[in-house]
């Protein structure tokens, strides 16, 4: 079931054309990160397709999954933007039948990154981020800091991606907040 074509192919079904190529793009990137920093290729490459694959799912379907497999209720005061990833995983269960936890917790953190992140969770972040259809003023910048120094990156996509929620007067998952005490206040 971890198949590259097959699996490609039912992200390419799930997908309106747009995201599943950033889908395509951010494994492109993902292996790329992995080569640069040691990681396991074959990892980044299937987490980085499938990081948004639950992101066109239904709220309905959302809020059944975090009903019935009793993930924390608090989720259920938020919306798409964080349930594609952290309910998203349990879709990726199901549906292409990958039971990786290294893969499947990128993909949980790739929205809000997390206090303490593996080496495949900060590759699937920053691949998200700096893949090459990115063209927000920050991604230049961004990508060269995240080839020099991962962690760099990590703190940068924070930073920006809290600026960014604060100016819009979005609502912020604590898990963000955590995040950004974590990565930018500490390594100030
Ligand atoms: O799915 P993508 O668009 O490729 O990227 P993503 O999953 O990293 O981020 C999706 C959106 O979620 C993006 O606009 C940033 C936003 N986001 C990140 N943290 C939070 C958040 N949105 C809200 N409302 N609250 C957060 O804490
Ligand atoms: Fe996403
Ligand atoms: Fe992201
Ligand atoms: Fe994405």
């Amino acid at each position: 079931a971890s198949d590259r074509a097959w699996l490609q192919e039912q992200v390419q079904k799930k997908l309106s054309d747009y995201r599943y190529r950033h889908c395509v793009r951010t494994s492109q990137r993902a292996i790329e990160l992995a080569q640069l920093h040691h990681a396991d290729e074959v990892k980044a490459g299937v987490a980085g397709l499938v990081h948004d694959y639950a992101k066109e799912c239904s709220d309905a379907e959302f809020i059944r999954i975090i009903q019935q497999e009793d993930l924390d209720p608090d989720l259920l005061n938020y919306g798409n933007a964080i349930w594609h990833g952290i309910v998203g995983a349990e879709i990726i269960k199901y549906d292409l039948g990958i039971y990786d936890e290294d893969i499947l917790n990128a993909v949980r953190r790739h929205t809000t990154a997390a206090v303490h992140m593996t080496l495949l969770d900060k590759i699937v972040f920053m691949a998200d981020y700096t893949e090459s259809g990115r063209d927000f003023p920050e991604a230049a910048t961004a990508r060269k800091l995240t080839d020099q120094n991962l962690d760099a990156g990590v703190a940068y996509q924070i930073e920006h991606t809290l600026q960014h929620l604060l100016a819009k007067k979005q609502q912020i998952y604590p898990k963000t907040i955590l995040s950004y005490n974590a990565w930018v206040v500490q390594s100030k």
